[in-house]
């Protein structure tokens, strides 16, 4: 590209970061719960007496069962355990700010009652509206909620991966007036939703088919004010996704960090915009897979880095849980949220509108700045044997004050060691989880 934007009709609508209300709050959340759940929870990974080990919500797919075969899965949803309440209060426990749940994944089975299909909820023995008490729950204990909605479907018989012909064409049509009426139908049933997480946009007829992307954002916003849209949904004129052929983020967000984060030393530009980043606890599983020993399963610690790592970079993270079919929540998810809490009880005020700070990058973890009070954090995950960390601050920045989190009463030595430089000197023993100091800085703003 030349220095000279190009004039695009389905590109950015508008630069920099929205600063309404709604944007504000979806940025200061930092931590939320991602949820996947469906169909694809009954097999839990196993087709035919095999265990496949890729991602458990791909296993259609995986063992290419025909969707009518998979369909058949909709007599077993039977989810009689399923208790909205007690999922929202984990989640508020364990200090999730927002929640984004797939009500429609790529098997095409819809979590709500939708009047356009009968692969939903209501044509199954249990018929209970899970997006409605799910809403109502998380909203009920000031959990906002967002809806993930994947556009790739392979139940309906009108989507298509590429427009060859006219027949595709009008069956994707066809297929563009299905996912319409769906989102105006969840936007209305469900007025409390916050913003739409759009996923399976990759495919040749979704890039084709940019201006309905962007109309698909424009329709939610004229639904409602302050809706917020990810940019995974979005592609421009020429096929170009997140991000249009000038460069320009597309959608409120940008949702590309995917079991992946920025790097600190090439990616800082993420700094400047709105992201999120989504993240599994085992290597690859969103939906619920029965034999977790298929790849290594995150430990509490490295997931609190993973959050650590974002909100440091300025962007947000969703934590995956893939509920069981009969609709309890599996015990090693239990117990990492309950973990999570543990730590967000006494360290929360360091993630919660947590901002990048700018200060050089240390081995020993991720500064975080507040977005509202000023605070300096230094959250510390790999502890030098020296037992001391060093901060590096820019001219005219100094450390007065050094004190624990833990313990906001006690002090840490601080010692010179050069210009613009010092130790913060950490106390005995080693931690058992990641080890958050506030910073008392002069000079700063
Ligand atoms: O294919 C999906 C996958 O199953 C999962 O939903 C993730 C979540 O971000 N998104 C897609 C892969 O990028």
């Amino acid at each position: 590209h030349g220095q000279e934007n190009e004039s695009l009709k389905y590109g950015s609508q508008y630069e920099g970061k929205r600063q309404d209300e709604a944007m504000q709050k979806f940025r200061e959340n930092r931590l939320g719960q991602f949820i996947h759940w469906g169909l694809y929870a009954i097999p839990g990974g196993k087709w035919d007496g095999k265990i496949y080990p890729g991602a458990a919500e791909w296993l259609q797919s995986w063992a290419d069962v025909p969707p009518e075969e998979w369909s058949k899965l909709i007599n077993q949803w039977n989810p009689d355990e399923f208790d909205a309440q007690e999922w929202a209060h984990m989640a508020k426990e364990a200090g999730f700010k927002y929640m984004t749940v797939t009500t429609k994944h790529h098997e095409g089975f819809c979590l709500w009652p939708s009047e356009y299909t009968d692969f939903d909820v209501a044509s199954a023995p249990n018929k209970t509206d899970i997006m409605g008490e799910l809403i109502d729950a998380y909203t009920k204990v000031g959990i906002d909620v967002y809806f993930y909605y994947s556009i790739l479907d392979w139940h309906h018989p009108d989507w298509r991966y590429d427009i060859k012909s006219e027949e595709d064409e009008q069956a994707f049509e066809r297929y563009k007036t299905y996912v319409d009426n769906q989102l105006t139908e969840l936007v209305e049933r469900y007025p409390e939703v916050k913003g739409f997480w759009f996923d399976g946009t990759w495919d040749k007829s979704v890039k084709k088919n940019g201006k309905w992307t962007l109309e698909i954002q424009q329709m939610l916003k004229s639904l409602k004010p302050g809706m917020i849209v990810n940019s995974r949904l979005r592609a421009d004129d020429h096929g170009s996704r997140h991000f249009d052929s000038n460069d320009k983020l597309m959608g409120d967000y940008e949702s590309g960090y995917e079991r992946r984060l920025p790097s600190f030393r090439e990616d800082t530009i993420v700094t400047t915009r709105d992201w999120e980043a989504v993240m599994t606890v085992p290597e690859n599983q969103w939906g619920y897979h029965q034999d977790w020993s298929v790849s290594h399963v995150k430990s509490t610690n490295e997931v609190l880095e993973w959050i650590t790592h974002s909100v440091a970079m300025g962007g947000n993270m969703l934590v995956n849980i893939g509920p069981k079919p009969d609709g309890t929540i599996r015990q090693q998810e239990k117990t990492l949220m309950k973990e999570i809490e543990q730590w967000m009880d006494i360290n929360g005020e360091a993630i919660y509108a947590g901002d990048y700070l700018g200060w050089e990058k240390q081995d020993w973890g991720y500064y975080i700045a507040d977005q509202k009070t000023n605070e300096v954090y230094a959250l510390v995950f790999n502890v030098p044997v020296t037992q001391k960390i060093t901060v590096a601050t820019p001219e005219g920045i100094s450390i007065e004050e050094a004190h624990p989190l833990k313990d906001e009463s006690e002090s840490l030595k601080i010692s010179e060691k050069g210009p613009n430089e010092v130790f913060i000197h950490l106390p005995q023993p080693m931690f058992e989880a990641p080890y958050v100091i506030k910073l008392k800085v002069s000079g700063k703003d």
